[in-house]
């Protein structure tokens, strides 16, 4: 078990955060949400994998990855919407996942509504920008078993 490392993984097209369409992401790019996980990793002891793929497949492979870990930080972007793949990928490792979004996606088009991760998902948060991340990396340090 690697009970002190948080994988925070992003799926496709966040790679382009900060690039267009600010009115709904901000200006924040992917690089600077890197580094506030990485400095809210380190605020409670916990190292940040922290990893981004276009592809779908990827993202399954990355959620198998982080088995043994204290838990994940997806933002599957639109994937969330689609993907029984990584439903299951979630479910099969039973990695504990806080689903998170940048955006409000209930403040916004009916079918960005509706996750098909939210179910296996230990919580979701959305809204925040990119401290919806670190939120998520919080409730993850919330939920570690304190030393014996
Ligand atoms: O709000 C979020 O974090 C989302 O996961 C972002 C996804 C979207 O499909 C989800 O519904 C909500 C989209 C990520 C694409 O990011 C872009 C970045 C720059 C320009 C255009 C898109």
């Amino acid at each position: 078990m690697s009970e002190t490392i948080v994988h925070v993984l992003n799926g496709p097209n966040l790679n382009l955060l900060g690039t267009r369409e600010p009115g709904i992401y901000g200006t924040t790019t992917l690089a600077d949400i890197e580094a506030l996980c990485s400095k809210a990793g380190e605020a409670h002891g916990l190292s940040v994998i922290f990893r981004q793929t276009n592809h779908e497949g990827e993202l399954v492979e990355m959620i198998h990855a982080a088995r043994g870990a204290l838990g994940i930080v997806l933002n599957a972007g639109a994937y969330t919407h689609t993907s029984v793949a990584l439903r299951d990928a979630i479910s099969a490792t039973g990695v504990p996942t806080v689903e998170v979004h940048i955006s409000n996606v209930f403040a916004r088009e009916d079918f960005r509504h509706h996750s098909y991760l939210s179910p296996v998902a230990r919580g979701v948060i959305c809204g925040f920008g990119g401290q919806s991340y670190v939120l998520g990396i919080a409730a993850l340090a919330a939920t570690r078993t304190p030393p014996a």
